[in-house]
């Protein structure tokens, strides 16, 4: 035994298991990770504290697993005993639990409920902690703002409604069985580890291609939404901090801000020196040109059209505002984000950037750069 905590977290490949896995080794913990089989690597967040399998006594260990597979969570669970397990993993893009509603109620819904089961059936109530990643989402259609713990639910998508499912079953078994559970109901957050398809990256990413000549222009949805976005580092503290205390307890965590995507596409164009009007409304609106100014978008001249919407990005139900009151959070756990959102933004922007230059030059040269438009 090495003394050390251990850690299990499901998810560790998305970005929040990535940031959450650094976090809990600088915090010396022996981490474990379950990772889905993919025909690709799908390992690329957490390779930079990969740890060779064949040292001594890797702190972090990855195991192959899924949320729809019962007996291997019950078996990592009993080979690993963790003290803590963090639930992160998740069909986790809205979008796409209109499609695939049922494999989202599986592995979001009935995958909270196969770990909690593998705790009790187990014996280890009194041993293992758990989070769950639960959403503003579940507010959906809003009863109040901003929302808050007590706030009544209104799920909006397949997506909220799972996540409904694993919010209230992770209360249960905290009532029923006695087992430290608790749901950190998070707002939006962000990150250059963000996956490509949510709004802010698809933004980051989209914008930083046209500037350097990769793509033509940024397809949108909804950009009328609001949302209230933090930093995902600042966020995986507070997952963590859910976990230390004496009593456990479900808790809001947001940045009590809310802005709309169209201002998201605002900062983002300036970060690259383009200055951008809107013109136009609903599906006719688009983003032009006003003017361009250092040498960050050479692909780009005053009166391009650079955003455009397109019908195929809307929600067959869409959840318009969401702002958090993190009160809670602030007063009981001393959290406090420190990461604002322009800053984030301008992170994101820099590091989009970085790869679409690289990716320009290699065009230049002659080489094939694959720039998927899919989002
Ligand atoms: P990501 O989509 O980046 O990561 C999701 C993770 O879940 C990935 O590691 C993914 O694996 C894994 N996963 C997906 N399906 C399965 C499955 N069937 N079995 C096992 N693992 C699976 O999400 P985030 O990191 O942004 O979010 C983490 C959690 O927090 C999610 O549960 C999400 O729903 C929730 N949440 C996120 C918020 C946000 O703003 N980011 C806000 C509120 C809640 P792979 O890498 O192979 O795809
Ligand atoms: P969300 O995040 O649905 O809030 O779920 P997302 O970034 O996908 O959308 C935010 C808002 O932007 C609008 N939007 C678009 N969204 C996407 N993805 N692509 C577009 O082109 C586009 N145009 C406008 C959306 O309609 C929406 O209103 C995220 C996920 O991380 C969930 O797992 C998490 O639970 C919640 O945040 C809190």
């Amino acid at each position: 035994m090495s003394g050390k905590k251990v850690a299990l977290i499901t998810g560790i490949t998305g970005q929040d298991g990535s940031y959450l896995a650094e976090f809990l080794l600088e915090k010396g913990y022996e981490v474990h990770g379950i990772k889905r089989r993919a025909s690709q690597f799908n390992t690329q967040r957490i390779d930079h504290i990969y740890q060779d399998p064949h040292s001594p006594s890797p702190d972090l260990k990855l195991h192959y697993g899924d949320l729809s597979d019962t007996s291997c969570l019950t078996r990592l669970v009993q080979e690993i005993e963790p003290d803590e397990v963090y639930n992160l993993g998740a069909q986790s893009h809205v979008a796409v639990s209109f499609e695939a509603p049922e494999y989202t109620a599986d592995v979001d819904a009935i995958g909270t409920l196969r770990l909690l089961e593998a705790i009790r059936f187990l014996g280890l109530e009194k041993k293992t902690r758990f989070y769950q990643a639960s959403t503003s989402e579940l507010y959906g259609l809003v009863q109040e703002t901003p929302q808050r713990e007590t706030t009544p639910f209104y799920p909006r998508s397949p997506y909220a409604v799972a996540k409904l499912y694993a919010y209230w079953i992770t209360v249960n078994y905290r009532e029923a069985y006695g087992i430290y559970a608790c749901n950190g109901v998070l707002f939006n957050h962000e990150s250059p580890r963000r996956g490509e398809t949510f709004v802010t990256r698809k933004i980051t990413r989209g914008l930083s291609n046209i500037a350097q000549g990769l793509e033509p222009c940024l397809f949108m949805g909804n950009i009328d939404s609001l949302r209230d976005w933090g930093h995902a580092k600042d966020y995986v503290r507070m997952q963590w901090l859910m976990l230390q205390q004496d009593h456990p307890e479900d808790f809001v965590i947001a940045t009590g801000v809310q802005y709309s995507v169209r201002e998201f596409i605002t900062w983002s164009a300036e970060q690259l020196g383009i200055t951008l009007r809107f013109q136009g409304h609903g599906v006719d609106e688009v983003g032009i040109v006003e003017s361009v100014k250092g040498d960050l978008a050479p692909s780009i001249a005053t009166g391009d059209v650079i955003v455009r919407i397109d019908p195929r990005y809307f929600r067959p139900s869409e959840v318009d505002t969401l702002l958090g009151d993190p009160t809670n959070a602030r007063e009981r756990l001393g959290w406090i984000p420190e990461i604002t959102v322009q800053q984030m933004c301008a992170e994101m922007v820099a590091e989009d950037l970085k790869v679409a230059k690289r990716h320009a030059l290699l065009r230049s040269h002659g080489y094939h750069v694959p720039v998927s438009l899919e989002s």
